[in-house]
């Protein structure tokens, strides 16, 4: 108990430096085993108070957190070993070397002689404490035989430490590992023994170097005193030089993830005296812990300051994040779909990076973050499926080949494919057409033009005088030219044989010829005049 109070006021000046841990860590930690904080997934009746400390009092988004917690109690717990579950067994009571021992019996089928798993998360009274004990080295619990107690949180947590209250002499080997989720492999937080070196291969330091995610080996909780009632608590960030700049540490913050924690308990401490073979001396080595306590908060990464309780669909309860500052996911890990303007980021004291809004002018209800996009203009939200024939990062403007007409409503400007030199028309919806073409869709030759075509339209090449009303007008397929009485051609350019002087004025184009009977053939003189 000397050294573990040492510990505690090693520990207390970084307690009082960092943020990240909380009057609640110091009561806990520094020996409140009756009970934790309070129910892990107390109902919420305050959603209003809860979700205001996510906002200042002006409504300005800030940094806030789940209340720290046991996150062990009455958590879902396996224990790879449990004492009389096949049948009723003896073990007897550590006196010390060479004492006559008083037995009892284990039987998980009596309540009050049984000691399961879940006697480790619950609620212990100063009289009356319950606990878990496994079989003895009578049947086998002995190095390499390992036991495991395996706490699932539910989701993921900060934590903050990890505490063991032993019922029997703390262990002469054994080891606290973590996981990040369901599937993932166990890391080694912190290991425990008198022959670091022999069990685990490490050596008995406390220098981390450069990884200050390494887990280290130490002697301090292996002795066999005391007999029962030893503590062995684990802080994450002791000894961690980053854990004073915890928000800027993204290795620290992995390290305190977890969604389950493993105590490996790997070799039980003796007296040395089993070697003799004594049932009574082997009964009387064995694993008890009263109380197995995870101090945290469910993380949620600065964005909520509430955790709930919900049943899944396969009937597992689980907690999640009340999520604020327009985040989602189960730790409050990514934006909501429209809030996509800025980059996700965890919150810290002095901004709560708030998820931002996309502008779409009203014309999406989605978006994605575009890095480049953000690089460049400040705003990285990218929207998605505009409506109203909308396009751009901002549903800003008409999508291709479409106009703006009044009311923000987009029309198609329908160019001719083969008429048009392109597909877009113009602000006022006029396409700009090939040579000869005309119409507001360039879908006609011009008059004057013929042959509509991909290269346009020919000219048709009427003569003005010979053609009708003096306008050019011919056959958009043929290019004939549409002629007046008298005059003949394709472009109207000649007078019919009898005719000679075309003439604008002349509304039949030519004028008769008058050779006074002798010919019906005529042509223009140069001196004529009407
Ligand atoms: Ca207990």
């Amino acid at each position: 108990m000397k050294s573990f109070v040492i510990l505690l006021a090693g520990l207390l000046p970084l307690l009082c430096s960092s943020q990240y841990y909380t009057s609640s860590y110091k009561q806990n930690v520094s020996g409140d085993r009756r009970s934790p904080v309070g129910p892990a997934y107390r109902a919420s009746s305050r959603a209003r108070e809860r979700r205001s400390r996510c906002y200042s009092d002006d409504d300005r988004a800030q940094k806030c957190v789940p209340e720290f917690l046991n996150a062990g109690y009455n958590g879902l717990i396996d224990v790879s070993n449990q004492c009389g579950v096949a049948r009723p067994q003896e073990y007897c009571l550590q006196t010390g070397y060479g004492s006559a021992k008083e037995c009892r019996i284990c039987d998980a089928e009596v309540p009050s002689l049984s000691h399961p798993g879940h006697h480790l998360t619950d609620v212990d009274h100063d009289v009356n404490k319950t606990w878990w004990q496994s079989e003895t080295m009578m049947e086998g619990i002995q190095y390499p035989n390992e036991v495991n107690l395996t706490l699932h949180l539910g989701k993921a947590f900060d934590i903050t430490y990890v505490r063991l209250y032993f019922r029997s002499p703390r262990p002469e080997s054994f080891a606290i590992y973590k996981r990040t989720s369901t599937n993932s492999v166990w890391t080694p937080y912190q290991f425990y023994s008198a022959t670091c070196e022999d069990t685990y291969g490490l050596p008995e330091s406390s220098y981390l170097g450069e990884d200050e995610t390494r887990a280290l080996c130490t002697s301090e909780f292996s002795d066999i005193s005391p007999l029962t009632g030893g503590n062995v608590p684990f802080s994450t960030l002791e000894n961690r030089p980053s854990a004073y700049t915890f928000e800027s540490s993204a290795q620290l913050q992995d390290w305190v993830t977890a969604t389950d924690i493993r105590i490996v308990l790997d070799r039980p401490n003796t007296f040395g005296d089993e070697v003799f073979g004594d049932p009574k001396v082997l009964r009387s080595y064995f694993y008890a812990v009263y109380d197995f306590a995870i101090g945290g908060r469910c993380k949620c990464n600065g964005h909520a300051s509430n955790c709930v309780e919900a049943t899944g669909l396969s009937g597992v309860r689980s907690l999640s994040c009340v999520c604020e500052h327009r985040t989602m996911g189960p730790t409050c890990n990514e934006c909501q779909p429209f809030y996509n303007d800025k980059p996700w980021k965890r919150a810290d004291s002095t901004d709560a990076y708030e998820c931002r809004a996309c502008d779409c002018n009203g014309y999406s209800v989605r978006c994605y973050f575009n890095q480049g996009l953000y690089q460049k203009t400040g705003h990285g939200g990218h929207c998605l499926d505009c409506t109203a024939n909308r396009d751009g990062p901002n549903c800003q403007r008409c999508r291709d080949n479409y106009y703006e007409i009044e009311g923000g409503m987009c029309r198609a400007c329908n160019c001719d494919e083969q008429g048009s030199s392109r597909l877009q028309c113009g602000s006022d919806g006029t396409c700009a057409c090939k040579p000869g073409v005309g119409g507001n869709n360039c879908d006609r030759c011009e008059d004057d033009y013929f042959d509509f075509g991909s290269q346009g339209c020919k000219a048709c090449g009427c003569e003005l005088s010979g053609s009708y009303g003096n306008e050019p007008n011919c056959d958009p397929h043929s290019g004939v030219c549409s002629c007046k009485r008298n005059v003949e051609g394709q472009q109207c350019d000649k007078c019919k044989p009898g005719y000679f002087n075309m003439d604008d004025e002349n509304e039949f184009g030519c004028t008769p010829c008058f050779c006074y009977g002798h010919s019906s053939i005529c042509s223009s003189a140069g001196r004529y005049t009407k």
